[in-house]
């Protein structure tokens, strides 16, 4: 409500300045009786006045809460973080080059045992079957008969040596094996008259028959091993018994 609404005299609110309802009681006592029996009637309001200032936010409201937004624009990267665990182990690879390697020769070094042991086999049979006796040497033959320089390359071949007695024991084993006269591994070609083994050394045994050697016609350089056991110097290019000798 207005407080001029309650005011009976114009005058009194146009003379008096009034900020509250003191103020009014005041203006009423003081006004003179006859300036203010004049009644008025209200005037019509005036303009609302200025916004004032704007108020403290309010409590959220009760209504029902709407539904959740799209999501929003993606953010700039993160920081890279720590190294992370290691991770399992992985399976066994594939043996390497070297590994086969060494498989390949495990394999060979097997098969060079069971060789080894096969080849001894066949030695003790063929040792039986020549009667071969332990420590003793053996004397083979193929049972023909050629020059020496063949005799030495047979028995070369065959990684032996021209049978050689260095002692009777030997003499009399070629002499029984031997069905023929046979070539011993001795000889005088290096100094005439000075017989050696073809392998090296001066004699060591002899077995000559009597009045040998001789040297007899252009020259006897080689040495025969007769039936009888004894010994002949004959002629190197004469064809006789070939016998190899092998180690003991
Ligand atoms: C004797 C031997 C010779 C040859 C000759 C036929 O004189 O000494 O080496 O065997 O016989
Ligand atoms: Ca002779």
């Amino acid at each position: 409500m207005s407080l001029f609404s309650s005011l009976p005299v114009l005058l009194c609110v146009m003379t008096v300045s009034f900020s509250n309802t003191k103020a009014i009681e005041d203006a009423q006592k003081t006004c003179p009786v006859v300036a203010c029996a004049i009644p008025v009637t209200n005037g019509t309001p005036g303009r609302d006045g200025r916004d004032g200032p704007k108020g403290e936010k309010g409590e959220p409201g009760q209504g029902l809460r709407g539904s959740q937004g799209p999501p929003g624009k993606m953010g700039p990267p993160g920081n890279i973080g720590n190294p992370g665990l290691p991770g399992p182990r992985g399976y066994k690879g594939d043996r390497g080059a070297s590994s086969v390697a060494e498989a390949k020769l495990a394999s060979l070094e097997g098969q060079i045992r069971n060789l080894r042991s096969e080849l001894d086999h066949v030695k003790k049979l063929q040792t039986f079957s020549l009667g071969k006796k332990s420590g003793k040497k053996l004397y083979v033959t193929n049972g023909e008969k050629m020059p020496f320089s063949s005799v030495k390359a047979l028995c070369t071949a065959l990684g032996a040596t021209v049978a050689t007695p260095k002692n009777a024991e030997e003499n009399k084993a070629i002499q029984d094996m031997a069905p023929d006269t046979a070539f011993l591994g001795i000889t005088d070609e290096v100094t005439e008259g000075q017989f050696m083994y073809v392998t090296g050394g001066r004699l060591g045994y002899s077995n000559w028959k009597k009045n040998e050697p001789n040297n007899h016609g252009s020259g006897e350089d080689c040495v025969l091993l007769l039936p009888d056991g004894l010994w002949n110097d004959i002629s190197c290019s004469s064809s006789f018994l070939a016998i190899c000798e092998f180690p003991a």
